[in-house]
């Protein structure tokens, strides 16, 4: 990685496949049709109805709850259960983890996963992509209070594409005069008609933390994932990774960039019960397959330098197989 002087828009971490997010050089608008701002649950929030897809996205946290497009049932899952609350936490969707993963490693009293999920996002308005993607923009800025739990001025922003395809693009900037670091992930719950009946395929042969065996160090094996006990781990692993949902009947696509792990969870039954917002058969309908940078992983921003972490999420219908 080079060090310091870089312009504002340097990225970290080698070349970003330019998207059509990131090439796009237009305005986002503050009206656009199909676009939204509306109240959710009693939470601000932006709702995108396209005939590709239908879209909502709660400006706390710029926390991604809806992704369906047309003909298809729901791809990302959100629990019936999620308390709608300021400042709570929501099951389900795509949190964002910024700027630590988990635990704070020293303030076990900070908000778990960080604050970004339970913050209050700018939202900078909408245009039209490429592909007919309605495209959304978020922001938070650092101030008073984020400076309590992480002091470095930054900027952080989530790109939203809704369309047949799904994009986002978290976006973090250095707008301090020394370098920080941090851990970032895209906490995205995929909705599987059941996760006993699914496998993930993409992690073959990775390395991985197992938080469910002491954080012990494994290699997966040869074979695609199944699911029959709680999951929870950390993989090395920047690849594309694919949910086969056989119940479903359909295919989830996760192609990403700029992201050096990819945890994947699922709390299996017990660990489920004692999770009130999850809802007794909750987690049977879903697989979490975030696309993070954490731990070793983690990045580290020069004065002036951005990361892009990109994720296109398809869906196709299942192969007979
Ligand atoms: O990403 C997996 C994980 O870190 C698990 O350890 C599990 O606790 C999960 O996130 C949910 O965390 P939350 O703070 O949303 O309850």
């Amino acid at each position: 990685m080079k060090p310091a002087a870089a312009s504002k828009r340097s990225v970290v971490r080698g070349q970003v496949k330019e998207n059509e997010m990131t090439q796009d050089d237009s305005k986002f608008l503050r009206e656009l049709p199909g676009v939204e701002l509306t109240e959710q649950h009693g939470l601000p929030a932006v709702r995108v109805t396209s005939k590709t897809a239908a879209g909502l996205v709660y400006l706390q946290g710029a926390h991604v709850a809806l992704w369906q497009p047309a003909g298809q049932e729901p791809v990302i899952w959100m629990s019936e259960n999620a308390v709608y609350a300021p400042g709570k936490a929501l099951r389900g969707g795509v949190p964002i983890c910024f700027p630590w993963f988990g635990a704070h490693p020293e303030h076990q009293e900070f908000p778990a996963h960080g604050f970004a999920r339970t913050s209050a996002f700018q939202y900078r308005g909408a245009r039209l992509g490429a592909a007919k993607r309605i495209q959304l923009e978020f922001a938070l800025e650092s101030d008073e209070q984020t400076r309590a739990w992480f002091p470095h001025a930054f900027t952080a922003t989530l790109r939203v594409a809704f369309g047949r395809s799904l994009g986002l693009e978290f976006t973090v900037s250095n707008l301090d005069s020394e370098p920080f670091s941090f851990e970032e992930a895209l906490h995205s719950y995929f909705a599987v008609a059941d996760v006993t009946r699914t496998q993930l395929s993409g992690l073959e042969g990775a390395r991985y933390v197992d938080k469910v065996r002491e954080q012990g160090v494994f290699t997966e094996g040869p074979r695609t994932l199944t699911f029959v006990a709680e999951t929870d781990r950390i993989y090395d692993s920047a690849g594309k990774c694919t949910i086969d949902d056989h119940a479903g009947q359909r295919t989830i696509g996760i192609e990403k960039e700029n992201s050096a792990a990819t945890v994947v969870w699922n709390p299996w039954r017990e660990r489920a019960s004692q999770m009130p917002d999850m809802g007794a058969a909750g987690w049977q309908g879903m697989l979490c397959v975030e696309s993070a940078n954490v731990g070793k992983t983690r990045v580290t921003l020069s004065p002036g330098q951005s990361h892009r972490l990109l994720v296109e999420v398809s869906v196709a219908p299942r192969k007979a197989g």
